[in-house]
């Protein structure tokens, strides 16, 4: 009998998922029928833009945190497709550093050249998910949004790829309430435009506080505060910038900082990260974390260790990304196919527990760009996914580190070559600074 694969989000992981076993299909292997259920109207996750924030037309929490003039945080190089380069992709070399826009064209690129997008249902988020022990079976319920209805189907696998950036984690201070200026956590954050002129406070030390800070000052914002819990960024800022401790209370436009400094500011961002939220799954199925780089529970930090039916993808903190979610997806796609037989109960909690005591054992970035490497190489060791050289990308992510440190906001104008094809990234023809218009046009012409 054919196995039934439910895939619960056609973002980057999910997407990764169909692809795998598209490839698998593609040299002859007979595939389980797959249904993939999609809350939004298109393929993309959350490199989908959205005016919207709050809820849907439909009353479902918007799923994207994604804002105007975005560019990767991130060398494209160290998240290449093996199977799917940038130079296939856009028939020329790009620059190592593309807007939105540019990767989300590449993403849907990829499957677009396949016969995938109909195994996905638009419109139909997943609403609630049982399991049977007596059939060993999954119970989906989906919300078809278009047909105000709900039904349910039957399932031998879920794989779970709803992401982990979307339902926001909104801490609380003091005088917040009576704060005469807007408050908005980084989820609803939309267009730095808003913000010029303004003093802008940012809570949070991460990836979404850094970029969101130095997007609104590159848009025109007059000063930019951030405000961290743990440790500073650290990086070179211009004057503009300054980096204070844990903010305490707010009274009227001044905020209070823990070292007992103040500043006035316009507006606060809370750049406060996002928690791990599946509403639709049952305590026993659910992963709880924080967002870190080995969550446990998760055997190779994919298999849901007490039931092995359930599949989580890129649950993890990343560094890599597009190629860490395809190289999960081909584990999963020949544990499910039978090519990879799963050790005992006991193996895999003690395979996770080796895993995260090395993560407990992190010295720092250069530590944890090691760590995520290592267990990239696991994974594609064990399966025919493409060697796309992650120690060399561990290198490139150690070079971005360094460039960051040395200035933040020129970060963007280096260049890195492609692991899989060797071509170097041209320069961009506009520092990023400079690059106010981030269409995919725009990138893409020859000044
Ligand atoms: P997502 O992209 O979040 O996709 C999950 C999908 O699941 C969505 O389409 C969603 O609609 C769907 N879904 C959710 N719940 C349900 C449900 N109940 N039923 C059905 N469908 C559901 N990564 C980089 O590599 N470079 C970057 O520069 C970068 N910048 C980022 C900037 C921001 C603001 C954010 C938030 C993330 C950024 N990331 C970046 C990380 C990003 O999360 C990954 O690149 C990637 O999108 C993760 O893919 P995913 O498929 O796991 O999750
Ligand atoms: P991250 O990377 O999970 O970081 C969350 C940040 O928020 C981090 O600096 C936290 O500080 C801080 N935080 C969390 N809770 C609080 C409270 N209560 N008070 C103050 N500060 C807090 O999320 P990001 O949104 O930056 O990045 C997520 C993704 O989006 C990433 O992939 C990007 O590419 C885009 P901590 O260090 O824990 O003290």
């Amino acid at each position: 009998m054919t196995l039934r694969i439910a895939i619960i989000g056609a973002g980057p992981s999910g997407l990764a998922q169909l692809r795998a076993f598209e490839s698998a299909r593609g040299k002859g292997a007979e595939i389980p029928e797959i249904v993939c259920f999609e809350k939004q109207e298109d393929w993309g996750g959350i490199w989908n833009y959205t005016w919207r924030t709050g809820l849907d037309e439909y009353g479902e929490p918007i799923h994207g945190s994604m804002y105007r003039y975005l560019w990767s945080n991130g060398p494209k190089e160290a998240l290449e497709f093996a199977d799917y380069t940038f130079e296939e992709h856009f028939g020329f070399p790009i620059s190592s550093y593309p807007p939105r826009a540019v990767l989300r064209d590449y993403i849907v690129g990829r499957v677009s050249k396949g016969d995938i997008r109909k195994y996905i249902r638009f419109r139909s988020p997943v609403s609630n998910l049982v399991y049977s022990g007596e059939t060993k079976k999954f119970t989906v319920t989906v919300r078809d949004l278009v047909n105000d209805s709900h039904y349910a189907e039957v399932f031998d696998y879920v794989v779970v790829a709803s992401g982990h950036f979307s339902t926001p984690n909104v801490p609380y201070f003091p005088g917040l309430e009576k704060f005469p200026g807007r408050v908005l956590h980084s989820h609803d954050f939309r267009d730095a435009a808003e913000f010029a002129g303004k003093s802008v406070l940012c809570v949070g030390s991460s990836y979404s506080a850094e970029d969101i800070g130095t997007q609104c000052y590159k848009y025109g914002a007059r000063k930019i505060t951030f405000s961290y819990r743990t440790k500073p960024m650290g990086f070179a800022f211009p004057d503009a910038f300054q980096e204070v401790p844990l903010l305490l209370k707010v009274d009227g436009h001044t905020a209070h900082f823990k070292d007992g400094s103040s500043a006035e500011v316009d507006a606060i961002i809370l750049c406060t990260g996002y928690q791990h939220h599946f509403p639709f799954l049952p305590d026993d199925l659910r992963l709880k974390t924080n967002n870190r780089l080995w969550p446990l529970g998760m055997y190779k930090g994919v298999i849901w260790e007490k039931n092995p039916k359930l599949i989580y993808l890129g649950m993890q903190d990343q560094y890599y990304t597009f190629n860490m979610f395809d190289a999960q997806a081909w584990f999963a796609r020949d544990v499910i196919m039978g090519h990879i037989t799963l050790p005992s109960l006991e193996e895999m909690q003690a395979d996770s527990a080796a895993w995260r005591e090395k993560e407990e054992a992190s010295t720092g970035a250069s530590y944890d760009i090691d760590f995520q490497t290592a267990y990239v190489r696991d994974l594609i060791d064990r399966t025919d996914y493409p060697d796309f050289k992650p120690e060399v990308v561990a290198e490139q992510f150690k070079e971005w580190k360094h460039h960051k440190e040395e200035d933040v906001l020129t970060y963007r104008q280096h260049s890195f070559p492609s692991t899989i094809t060797g071509t170097m990234a041209p320069a961009h023809h506009t520092p990023w600074m400079e690059a106010l218009d981030d269409s995919l046009e725009a990138f893409l012409a020859n000044k």
